[in-house]
């Protein structure tokens, strides 16, 4: 089914800009999918209970004709090319790529819950995604 989603890429560790850039390119080549937009990279200060450096956020805008546990597969691929490399949860990471929203589908599973259960309280999700539906419509 073809779709909109809502990616949302972070970066903490390393060369952050670098990362997104990769990412972005990444996703661009996914298949079955086209960018529609994306928002600036901005720096946010890290939340959550571990102490870590500021993170560089930004949100891409897909449509895409892959599910969303193929979507999230992929860019489990595109983290791993990142060098990211899992060890707690929330730790610094070089490349995080979370699905925020599908237009269309909601998933809950246990290794899938879309919309991810953190939008709510993300100001800047929030504020990259009401940006990216209003370019849509404008
Ligand atoms: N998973 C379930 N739903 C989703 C979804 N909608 N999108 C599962 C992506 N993944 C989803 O994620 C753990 C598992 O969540 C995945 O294997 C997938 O099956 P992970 O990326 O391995 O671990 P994580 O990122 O450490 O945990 P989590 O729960 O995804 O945390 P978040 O929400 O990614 O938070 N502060 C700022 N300023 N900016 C940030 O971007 N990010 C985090 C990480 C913390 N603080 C931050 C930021
Ligand atoms: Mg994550």
């Amino acid at each position: 089914m073809k779709d909109v989603a809502y990616i949302a890429l972070g970066s903490n560790l390393g060369q952050r800009e670098v990362f997104l850039a990769q990412a972005r390119r990444a996703i661009a080549a996914l298949a079955d999918t086209r960018v529609l937009g994306q928002t600036d990279a901005e720096e946010t200060a890290a939340i959550g209970p571990i102490a870590q450096g500021p993170f560089l956020n930004q949100m891409v805008a897909i449509e895409t004709e892959l599910s969303p546990q193929d979507l999230l597969a992929a860019l489990h691929r595109i983290e791993a090319d990142a060098g990211r490399i899992r060890t707690t949860r929330w730790a610094p990471r070089t490349l995080d790529l979370d699905i925020v929203l599908f237009e269309k589908q909601s998933v809950r599973e246990a290794g899938l819950t879309v919309p991810h259960p953190e939008l709510s309280n993300r100001d800047f999700w929030l504020r990259e995604l009401a940006a990216l539906r209003s370019a849509r419509v404008g």
